[in-house]
């Protein structure tokens, strides 16, 4: 049977417009999907919006419109963010559908049913821009002696009914998800800090407010509205039509992979788990958490003012200069820092310099010299064997890589290949054997060309855009490019199109005085 796969991002909040953040975790969960696809699998692909809450109630407000108006505008940014980074997703789905209404409330009538909700009175810490509830312990004391949640958000204290979510009844079968299914949440670091969460004790949480509207009424009682985590996460679960379990979707759950900010872990790894247990529904598989970006050495916000649209990086360098570079530069679930001299730095060296230049060698050598067609393989050399053996083992060496959601050290296993390209390129000299050996000189290129077929196979689900180009360029037809092709050889004589550059170097403009 063909192995399914479903894959999420976090579904962002329309309080504010996209950013590249969001764009981070998106893309490296587009990289994950398009890699399943090239490997034959069934795969299903989740963004979207959390469109309620009392955040978003008070952005529609300042902006001076309706919540709903102002959430249209808003996802649908959100979601030409996400076409304009090539971001395949098969559903976008926005808390404020019926389908998701329905979901959130089966999801929360399965829960009480289970005796795991009862109403109550809150009180306590919360922090608005965290959408977060807060233990008196685990506040600290801001500047002007103003009590702060942890992440340094703003806390007050609120007090009303509520209906409480029985959270300190699930901590022992937490820690035993934690503990049986090690690769339940990645990486090592926020899986630590969650167990130790964990084992620290559980409180119950309050899952329910009466003092705003712009939510999902809870069941039964209209003078409620879900907390917004618990109408956020159930988003997982409405996409496939949840609860009909007949729906052609429902297949697809348990989900394979929700990829999160490290921010979120604790929602993802705690409260959803326990939520689905609670409701008698299959946890998710894995969750692994990405890490935070900076921008130019400093924290992205408003008031600095480097909030970075990920669209405007993509028009001044191109979108899979971009993509690559996010994915590159540091090992994925690490934190790191965007600043142009690395971004550029990455394009020059790596893309255009290592891979851009191999490719525009050997294909205007074949152009040159082979009559711009694929050559017969020659009697293969130690070097030859050697070469095609590295790029052979390439897609079961990140189908691991992407199993650890090892992002960074699945295109390093590409980058590998690719020096060794450069290296035998050199080596081998065709350019000298043309004079001397034409035979050989025609091996070698037709090495060149399998090689570089195989590395722009694998690297489609990073930079879709340019390898696309570049199998064109290869005479790759459409349904020769998935992984299980690359068995099949290229049949010796087909023409290749005139060389075209793929990644152009990037020059810094002269500073305008
Ligand atoms: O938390 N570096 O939405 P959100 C890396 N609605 N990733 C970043 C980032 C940065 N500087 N800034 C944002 C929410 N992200 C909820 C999610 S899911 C059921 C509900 C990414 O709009 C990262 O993935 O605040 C983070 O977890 C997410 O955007 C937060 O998006």
């Amino acid at each position: 049977m063909t192995r399914r796969f479903y894959v999420t991002t976090p579904i962002y909040y329309v309080n504010g417009a996209p950013h590249i953040g969001h764009a981070y975790t998106s893309i490296a969960a587009d990289v994950m999907a398009r890699f399943h696809r090239l490997a034959g699998h069934d795969v299903f692909f989740l963004t979207g919006t959390d469109e309620h809450g009392q955040k978003v109630e008070q952005a529609a407000q300042a902006a001076g419109v309706e919540p709903q108006v102002f959430v249209d505008r808003i996802a649908a940014d959100f979601r030409d963010m996400a076409d304009a980074m090539a971001i395949s997703y098969d559903d976008f789905i926005r808390t404020t559908e019926p389908r998701h209404v329905a979901g959130a409330q089966a999801l929360w009538e399965r829960v009480a049913q289970n005796d795991a909700i009862y109403l109550g009175a809150y009180e306590g810490w919360y922090a608005l821009r965290d959408e977060c509830f807060y233990g008196e312990d685990e506040l600290t004391t801001g500047p002007d002696g103003q009590k702060l949640a942890p992440t340094g958000a703003p806390v007050e204290w609120v007090k009303e009914p509520s209906y409480f979510f029985r959270l300190s009844a699930f901590q022992d079968r937490l820690l035993e998800l934690y503990e049986q299914c090690p690769e339940f949440l990645g990486p090592h670091g926020a899986r630590n800090e969650i167990i130790s969460f964990v084992r620290q004790g559980l409180r119950d949480l309050s899952i329910s407010r009466t003092s705003f509207k712009w939510g999902i009424p809870v069941p039964g009682d209209e003078a409620h509205v879900m907390y917004v985590w618990f109408d956020a996460l159930a988003n997982y679960l409405s996409a496939l039509g949840f609860p009909d379990t007949n729906s052609a979707r429902a297949a697809y759950w348990p989900a394979d992979l929700h990829l999160v900010g490290k921010d979120i872990a604790r929602f993802h790894a705690i409260y959803w788990p326990a939520f689905l247990m609670a409701a008698g529904i299959d946890v998710p598989r894995r969750i692994f958490a990405n890490g935070w970006w900076t921008i130019e050495g400093q924290k992205m916000s408003k008031s600095i003012g480097n909030v970075i649209d990920p669209r405007d990086l993509v028009r001044e360098f191109g979108l899979d200069a971009v993509r690559f570079f996010l994915l590159r530069e540091v090992p994925f679930g690490g934190d790191s820092d965007l600043s142009r001299k690395a971004l550029i730095t990455r394009n020059n060296v790596e893309l255009a310099n290592d891979l851009g230049n191999l490719a525009q060698r050997t294909l205007s050598l074949v152009a040159k010299n082979c009559e711009g067609t694929i050559p017969e393989r020659g009697e293969p050399s130690v070097e030859d064997t050697q070469l095609l053996g590295q790029v052979a083992i390439l897609p079961q060496l990140m189908a691991v890589q992407m199993e650890r959601c090892a992002l960074t050290d699945a295109l390093e296993d590409v980058w590998k290949v690719i020096r060794a390209c450069n290296a035998y390129i050199d080596h081998q000299a065709p350019w000298a054997l043309r004079k001397t050996d034409t035979t050989r000189m025609a091996s070698v290129l037709r090495v060149l060309l399998d090689a570089l077929r195989g590395i722009a196979t694998v690297l489609q689900p990073f930079m879709p855009q340019t390898m696309e180009r570049m199998l064109d360029q290869l005479a790759v037809q459409p349904d020769e490019r998935n992984l299980a092709a690359l068995e099949t050889p290229l049949p010796a004589g087909r023409s290749l199109p005139a060389p075209q550059g793929l990644f152009p170097r990037y020059v810094e403009p002269e500073a305008t005085v």
